[in-house]
């Protein structure tokens, strides 16, 4: 059984075997797939029209299943291996061991934000930005120069004790837990850490930052934790919406994945705590 844990936590040969496994997958060009799929979602998901992984109620289980998916094919590499989560409440410093250079590399240099340490940093030949928004192929970063403070846990607290999943318009303008959590209302968690984090993170192709899938570990930790708390609380909407995923319907890219097939997380993997 795959366990998550806090990417504090790992060892000096967890982190290498999970860095190695996401070179692999560079190499071999199964991870700009992942790459080029976010990004179109990213495109074609908007307020008014069809949304299916941004913006709408299936932001969560649509990335619980595209993060399942990739830390499946890391683990056909490495069976070892499982996704760590990033708790930037409690790490929430340039100073952090995740940005250290035996893990994801620090924040980009001033010139052109391009990250010059770790296993990501262009200058190594092993991290090329082939799906991209613009003509730079290298990984950016300026961690901490759109917005100075990662979300709090004061802050998390506040949107964990949201009783309602969603509701009506069902997209960015909408109350409830998952817009909180996802960022376009209040207090801004989800996208709050991508703006941090700048570069390729503050972008469509948000994936070419290996710490994307660790940030979304934690969102998808968040969900698990709001959904304990509040039992009696379903999945909205249950059904009859239009350009919404609607809990029994199906949720693409994918043909036989619906919102009910991911509510329950434990089918697939634990967390450490
Ligand atoms: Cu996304
Ligand atoms: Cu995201």
């Amino acid at each position: 059984m795959t366990v998550r844990k806090n990417q504090a936590t790992l060892t000096a040969d967890e982190k290498r075997r999970f860095v190695n496994a996401i070179l692999t997958l560079k190499r071999n060009g199964t991870y700009d797939t992942f790459v080029t799929t976010h990004n179109a979602f990213i495109m074609s998901d908007n307020d008014d029209t069809d949304r299916v992984g941004h913006r709408s109620p299936s932001f969560l289980p649509w990335h619980r299943r595209f993060l399942l998916e990739f830390e499946q094919a890391l683990q056909a590499v490495d069976s070892t291996v499982a996704l760590p989560y990033w708790d930037w409440t409690a790490d929430r410093t340039t100073a952090s061991s995740l940005w250290a250079a035996d893990f994801l590399g620090g924040t980009g240099r001033s010139r052109d934000g391009q990250v010059m340490d770790g296993p990501f940093a262009s200058g190594g030949g092993r991290w090329t930005i082939n799906v991209r928004v613009d003509g730079r192929n290298y990984l950016r970063r300026a961690l901490g120069a759109s917005v100075a403070q990662l979300p709090t846990r004061a802050e998390v607290d506040s949107v964990l004790a949201m009783t309602t999943y969603d509701m009506a318009p069902w997209n960015s303008a909408s109350d409830g837990f998952r817009n909180h959590l996802e960022g376009w209302r209040g207090v801004n968690l989800h996208n709050r850490v991508h703006v941090w984090v700048g570069g390729q993170m503050a972008t469509g192709v948000s994936p070419n930052d290996p710490v994307f899938w660790l940030h979304h570990a934690f969102i998808d930790r968040l969900w698990a934790q709001w959904q304990e708390r509040h039992p009696a609380s379903p999945y909205l909407p249950a059904a009859g919406t239009a350009n919404v995923v609607d809990l029994r319907d199906t949720m693409r890219p994918w043909n036989n994945v619906t919102p009910a097939d991911m509510l329950d997380h434990k089918k697939f993997y634990t967390f450490d705590a």
